[in-house]
Formats: C-alpha cells, structure tokens, sequence
C-alpha cells in the first residue's frame, strides 16, 4: 500500500516578517513530499502579504490548499492599540475560537500544526482538541527567543502586583547559557511598560510548553550558544525542543508574469549594469514609515558615500496607503542628487533576489530577523540601525557573529538623529572592509551548507516527518 502522505497546516501571522518565513517553511515542507494546508487571516492588510499568497499558491499548486481565515473586525476605540500591525495581531487573536471548525472540517487528517508565536495564548484550548502535534514557528532568531522567555520567567517571578521591567531588570539582563548580556537598551521598547503588549508576551512565553516544539530560522553556525542553551533548559526550564530549521531559502516562484514582478525586471536590468560588489542596498523592512528627517540624513549619507545605491524608501506603514513621493520629502534638489548616484523605489521589491544578485556588495538594515538571514544566505554584510522592536537584539547577533557592523551609538533610527557625514563613513566602513568580507563569505558557506542536501535543515525536517508519521 502507498504511503500516507504527511499533511501540514501552517497558521501565520499578519505582516511580511511574519508571512514570508511561514511561506518559506511551507516551501521547505513541500520539498520533502508533504501536503500543504495554509490558513490565511483575511482580508489581509497590505498588498505585499496578498501578492506574496497569490504568487506561492499559484506556484504549488497541486501540493497546497489555501484557506480564508476570515477576521472579525474590531472597533479600534475597543481594541488596544492604535498601530496597523498590532491591531492587525489583535484582530486576528479575538477570532481565534473560529479556527477549529476550519481546522476539524479538512478533507485530510492533519499530520502536524505549525501557528505564529503572537498567537499562542489563544491557541490552547484550540491545540488541546487537535489529535496531532502542535508547533509555534517563532520567526525572530534564538537570541530573541532567550530573551523573550528570560524575560517572561523575570517578569513572572516578580512578586508586584503589576510587575514594571524597572523592578525586574537592571542595566543589563545576563540570560543564562549566552555569554553576551543584552542591555537595557536593547530591549523591545513596547515591553518597557508595563501594558497589555508586555502582559501578551509573558503569556505567551509561559504558553510554549503546551506545544511539542518550537521551530526558529537560525542555524547552528550563526545562533549555536542560543539554541543549546534553549535545548539544554538554560534560559528557562521545561521548554519544549528547539529546532534551528534554517536557514529558510527564498520561494522559486513559478507562474509569475513580468507585470506582476512590477519594478524587479527594470531594477535587475539596473543591477546588471553595475560592478560586483559595488551597489549598496538599503531597506528598512516591511512595516516602518522612515522619519522624515532621518530620510534626508540617509539621503545625504548615500549620496556622500562614493557608491550607487539602490534604495527601498517606506512613508507610509501600510503600502495601500502611499501617496506621498520622495521627492516631497527631500525637496528637488537634493532628489536629483539622489537620482544622479543611485535607484530608489518606494514599490515593495524582492529583497531576496536583490540581494543574491553579485552587484550588491553590502545592505543597511534596520536589523529584522528576516532581513539578516537573507543576508546571510547571499553572503552580503550589514550595516544595520534599529528602528524599533526586536532589532537591537538581532543587531547584536550581526555583532556578535561578525557578519555586519551595529554603530550601537546611533540609538534607534525612529528616534535619534545621525548625521549623514556619519552615515557615509559607516556604510564606507562596510564596503570596504576585507576581513568583514572573509567573515560573510565563511557564513554564507555555513549557511548554505545548513540548507543544502544532507545539511541541519533537512535532517530536522526529516526528523518532524518521521515522528508525524507514527
Ligand atoms: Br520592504 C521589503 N521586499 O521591499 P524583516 C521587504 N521584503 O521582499 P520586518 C521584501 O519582507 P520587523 C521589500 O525580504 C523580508 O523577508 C524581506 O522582514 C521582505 O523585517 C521581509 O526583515 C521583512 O524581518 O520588520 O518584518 O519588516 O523587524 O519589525 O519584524
């Protein structure tokens, strides 16, 4: 008799941080025979996350099943938070009791679950009744994930009714089993206060035993000292298996036509045009509108730096809402400056191929997980400047994996000011120094090893399907 086919159901969360990795993961579980089943939170709240959909169904499209989640609206004065993406989160949350039926009404049985950390509170009761094995994919890197569930143990033990970081953290928090400590300054700043965010990642922290692994894109090479110490019950105990299933290679698309790669084909034609290794790319990821005074000391940094920039410009968080155009923000003289030395798009690109092609030889970021793991993948060192969140922390993995360069004393970009003179001589820094290079290179080299054929990734993803076998 054939063999069962093994049957995956994949949960993610809104935003392109949060979707691309779980499209990733899916393609990763594809590769090795499994069925696909993904459940999508809709309406969706950007173009990028519904393109991205589109164009991974259309590509498997006899291994994956997609399914609407449909969301039920909150009344934004009732839900806590004013930000896009939070609330996007939250609404998502407040409809979980509707995933069950959905789950429960597949044509075939599910093999294993896989669900977004910002969802793991609301899921118990759901994974309780579920008669296979349940996953949270935590898509920050093991670093962040130490911290966040050192954190959680800290806030727990606090004995204030209310317990504020100020009572439970000092200048910095030494988590057990990592030899760096990460400073006060690093930490997310939403969870400085003591405010419904906080309380949501406490919980949910303490909610991941209920689960029977953990799954994080990070490899052995890049994120070693993190993963034991989270397997070996360092950082907190009782912690369900960590599994370091990266690093994720981008989704070969197929299916899609030139008009729908928009700008890709011009920007590619653009590329190719350049020396190797002399384009510097700069992107601040998916969900941050830059500050308008930190646009111009970038643009005034890019253009001093000597080299041809291709630039991925956000005004506005959510893409359906630009209508602004760079040129209003810098002003025309120092846009035909800009025009003159570099690109700039304000269309959401494809990072992934930017960055594998051999013209850019070096990324400013703001640091999201996402972002360095691709970097990483296609060997291009970093100059990163955290905006917010979670990306001081990433940044100090650059750091520490020597991969990239954190000018620490920048602060975060949504809110300190650097001058573009100081810009320039960070991003000259980056491109031009030889022993970063030999060290992006030999990570490059781990990486794809981790990925390729008999690497990390497939001996734990063979591993997961096996097990879900029995
Ligand atoms: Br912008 C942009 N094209 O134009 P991160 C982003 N991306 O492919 P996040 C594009 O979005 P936070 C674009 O490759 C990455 O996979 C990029 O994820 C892709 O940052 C993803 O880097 C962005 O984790 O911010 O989620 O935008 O750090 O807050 O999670």
């Amino acid at each position: 008799a054939s063999e069962a086919v093994v049957h995956v159901a994949f949960f993610p969360s809104a935003s392109m941080g949060h979707l691309n990795p779980f499209l990733r993961l899916a393609a990763l579980f594809i590769r090795y025979g499994c069925k696909v089943t993904i459940v999508i939170p809709k309406p969706t709240l950007t173009l990028a996350e519904s393109n991205l959909i589109s164009h991974f169904c259309s590509s498997f499209p006899n291994q994956v099943t997609q399914i609407d989640f449909n969301i039920i609206p909150v009344d934004p004065t009732t839900a806590n938070t004013s930000d896009p993406f939070f609330l996007q989160f939250e609404v998502i949350r407040r409809s979980l009791h509707l995933l069950s039926p959905i789950l429960s009404s597949l044509s075939t049985t599910l093999s294993a679950c896989i669900f977004d950390f910002f969802f793991t509170s609301p899921l118990v009761p759901i994974v309780e009744k579920l008669s296979c094995p349940s996953y949270i994919f935590f898509t920050p890197g093991a670093r962040i994930l130490s911290f966040v569930a050192y954190f959680s143990f800290l806030a727990a033990s606090d004995t204030a009714a209310q317990p504020r970081p100020s009572t439970f953290i000092g200048d910095v928090i030494q988590i057990p089993g990592l030899t760096s400590p990460i400073p006060r300054s690093s930490v997310p700043p939403p969870l400085l206060g003591s405010n419904s965010f906080q309380r949501m990642v406490v919980e949910d922290s303490h909610n991941l035993t209920k689960f029977n692994g953990i799954l994080i894109n990070s490899f052995e090479e890049l994120e070693g000292e993190a993963l034991t110490a989270l397997n070996e019950g360092k950082v907190v105990k009782g912690l369900p298996p960590v599994y370091g299933i990266g690093p994720l290679r981008k989704c070969e698309f197929k299916n899609v036509d030139q008009g729908q790669r928009g700008c890709m084909s011009w920007i590619l034609k653009w590329l190719d045009e350049q020396a190797e290794g002399s384009v510097v790319y700069v992107s601040f990821g998916s969900n941050i509108d830059t500050r308008r005074e930190q646009i111009k000391d970038l643009a005034l940094g890019l253009i001093e730096c000597g080299h041809s920039f291709l630039w991925v410009v956000k005004l506005k968080r959510v893409d359906r809402e630009e209508d602004e155009g760079l040129e209003d923000v810098l002003g025309s003289e120092l846009m035909s400056k800009v025009r003159e030395k570099g690109v700039v798009v304000k269309e959401f690109v494809n990072q992934m191929e930017i960055l594998g092609h051999p013209a850019v030889g070096g990324f400013v970021s703001h640091g999201g997980w996402n972002s360095i793991i691709e970097a990483v993948l296609e060997g291009v060192p970093v100059l990163t400047w955290p905006q917010g969140g979670d990306q001081k922390i990433s940044s100090e993995c650059i750091r520490i994996s020597g991969v990239g360069i954190w000018p620490e004393d920048w602060g975060w970009g949504s809110q300190d000011v650097v001058r573009g003179k100081e810009i320039s001589n960070r991003i000259k820094e980056m491109m031009n120094n030889e022993s970063l290079r030999v060290k992006v290179n030999e990570m490059k080299k781990a990486a794809r090893n981790a990925a390729d054929v008999g690497g990390s990734c497939e001996v734990i993803v063979k591993r997961l399907i096996e097990d879900w076998k029995k």
